[in-house]
Formats: C-alpha cells, sequence, structure tokens
C-alpha cells in the first residue's frame, strides 16, 4: 500500500503541511510540465497515497511558466507507439486522474500559462480550478493529428458541452480570463491562483473528511448511473455521512445558536 513517506518522485514534488494540505508540483519546468510516462506513474501513486494518509486538501499546480503542455510529444514520437501500446497509456493515465476524481479528497488546481491537451484532462481531473491572467485551455490535438485520450471527451464535455469542446478540438481556440471562468473550464480567476488555490483548500479542509469524501466521490459516481440507481445510492451515502458522529457537535452548535450562520455577504 502506497505511504507518501514512501514515494520516490522524480518529475513531481510533493509536500504535505501541519493542517494536512499536500501540495503536489508538476516538475518539469524545462519541458513544459509535458506528461511523460514516468510523471504519471508518480501522478498514480501520489493520488492512491493521498487518501490514505489523512490529507485533508491537495493543490495541484506546474513548476514555471506553464501548468502543463499535455502529452510528451517526443516521448510519444521517440516510442512510434502501436496502437494497443497507446491504448495501454491511456488506460494508464485513467487510472491516475480517477484517483484523483474518485478519490475523495478535494483537489484544486492552481493554473498557469498553457494548460492544454493532456494538461487540461489533467486539470478537469481536479475538483476545482483557479487560474491568473497567464493561463489559457486548449485542445490542440486536432492540429496535431491527434485525438484526445486521457479523458476530456468525458471531464472536459462534462465543464463546457460537446459543442464547445468540439470547437476547441476542430479550430485550435483557446478560452482564457473570464470567458474561461463563464464556459466553465475555471471556477474562480485570481492575481495569484496559488495563494486563491491555497485559501480554497484550506477551506474546504475545514469541512469533515467523510463529507468532503462524499463531495469528491458521490457526485463523481451518481453521475455514472441511471437517476433511479443515483437517487438511492444518493440516500445511502446521505446515511452515512449525515449521521456520522462528528457532525452532531456542529449540528447542536447550530441549534444552541453559537454555529456558524450563512451570511448573504460571504463569497
Ligand atoms: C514539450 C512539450 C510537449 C513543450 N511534449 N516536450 N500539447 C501541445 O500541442 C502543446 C505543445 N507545446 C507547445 O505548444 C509549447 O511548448 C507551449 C505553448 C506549451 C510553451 O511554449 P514555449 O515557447 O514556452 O516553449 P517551447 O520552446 O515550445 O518548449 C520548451 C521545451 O519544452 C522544448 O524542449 P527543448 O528540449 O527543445 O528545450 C519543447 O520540446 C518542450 N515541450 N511542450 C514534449 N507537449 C493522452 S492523449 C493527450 C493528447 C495531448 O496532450 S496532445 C499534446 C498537446
Amino acid at each position: 500500500m502506497s505511504r507518501i513517506a514512501d514515494l520516490k518522485l522524480t518529475h513531481t514534488l510533493l509536500s504535505v503541511d501541519d493542517d494536512g494540505i499536500a501540495t503536489v508540483t508538476l516538475n518539469r519546468p524545462e519541458k513544459r510540465n509535458a506528461l511523460n510516462e514516468a510523471t504519471i506513474d508518480e501522478l498514480t501513486e501520489i493520488f492512491r497515497a493521498l487518501p490514505r494518509d489523512g490529507v485533508r486538501a491537495c493543490v495541484l499546480t506546474g513548476a514555471g511558466d506553464h501548468f502543463c503542455a499535455g502529452l510528451d510529444l517526443v516521448e510519444h514520437h521517440a516510442a512510434d507507439r502501436a496502437p494497443e501500446d497507446f491504448m495501454h497509456l491511456c488506460l494508464h493515465w485513467h487510472e491516475a486522474f480517477n484517483k484523483m476524481e474518485y478519490g475523495g479528497v478535494p483537489i484544486i488546481a492552481a493554473l498557469q500559462g498553457a494548460v492544454v491537451g493532456g494538461g487540461l484532462e489533467l486539470a478537469s481531473a481536479a475538483h476545482l480550478r483557479v487560474i491568473d491572467d497567464s493561463a489559457y485551455f486548449g485542445l490542440p490535438e486536432g492540429q496535431r493529428g491527434l485525438f484526445t485520450g486521457g479523458g476530456a471527451t468525458i471531464r472536459v464535455a462534462d465543464l463546457i458541452g460537446k459543442s464547445r469542446m468540439i470547437d476547441m478540438m476542430l479550430t485550435g481556440r483557446l478560452y482564457r480570463g473570464d470567458d474561461a471562468v463563464s464556459v466553465g473550464l475555471a471556477n474562480y480567476r485570481a492575481e495569484d491562483a496559488r495563494a486563491k488555490a491555497n485559501e480554497i483548500a484550506r477551506r474546504c479542509a475545514e469541512n469533515l473528511p467523510l463529507t468532503n469524501f462524499a463531495i469528491c466521490s458521490a457526485i463523481s459516481h451518481m453521475q455514472n448511473m441511471s437517476p433511479l440507481d443515483a437517487a438511492y445510492a444518493e440516500s445511502v451515502v446521505a446515511g452515512v455521512v449525515n449521521t456520522q458522529a462528528p457532525a452532531r457537535a456542529r449540528l447542536a452548535a447550530f441549534r444552541d445558536g453559537s454555529g456558524p450562520r450563512i451570511k448573504p455577504t460571504q463569497g
């Protein structure tokens, strides 16, 4: 079983602070954090370990001026892969990204520069995305003679809809700034995306871990189900989450007036 302390990382950095907030950094800035096979291996191990080691929230970043330039095109060209080899590579990407989306630990991506191709596929496996003014989203596969293989047809289409995704792929259209927020690629725009992502991660970490597990796992699972099955699964998850012992103190605080009230002005 993977533990954070046992991980041997070369292309990524991982730290966890005293509040249980992890920071995962893609660390190949000289290659614009392109995703080679070894980086995907490391992400798989990291996101396998995080939920088991009690991490409460995670910030995902990229070193340098760009979050991620997608598939390592140079490695792909050199490997001259057979179709079945690339299929297995894609399945490996899915393994890593599914561990993120379904792992139950809130992941907040802090994005700058290029968030393109597989880089967008990676960012869309996070639960929330924060951009700075340098960030731009693209799916340049169409222009490279390629196709998405890391889950964009599911996650990017889910974020922005099929028609916008097809436009991005056919024409190379990029989204940035307020447009990226309004189409749903980003949740927040900030001057300092990393600081904002940290602030959000800390706010998420104030929730009970079991509640966050449900938010960052059950909602995705339920989207894969029929409405009837999703409603049934929701009732089962709510049965477990809404009766957890640590929630009783929060409910008691609400009852006696000491618990927080929702303020119309909160962000
Ligand atoms: C790379 C990669 C890469 C940079 N694979 N090595 N992704 C793309 O089509 C994006 C390809 N990259 C770019 O368009 C540009 O590099 C950027 C806009 C991201 C950055 O531009 P710039 O001018 O800052 O950097 P650069 O000079 O282009 O690249 C710097 C180095 O990074 C250079 O290596 P060097 O050894 O010559 O210095 C580049 O080769 C290297 N580099 N991007 C490998 N992607 C599961 S299917 C997923 C499908 C996809 O993701 S398709 C990929 C889409």
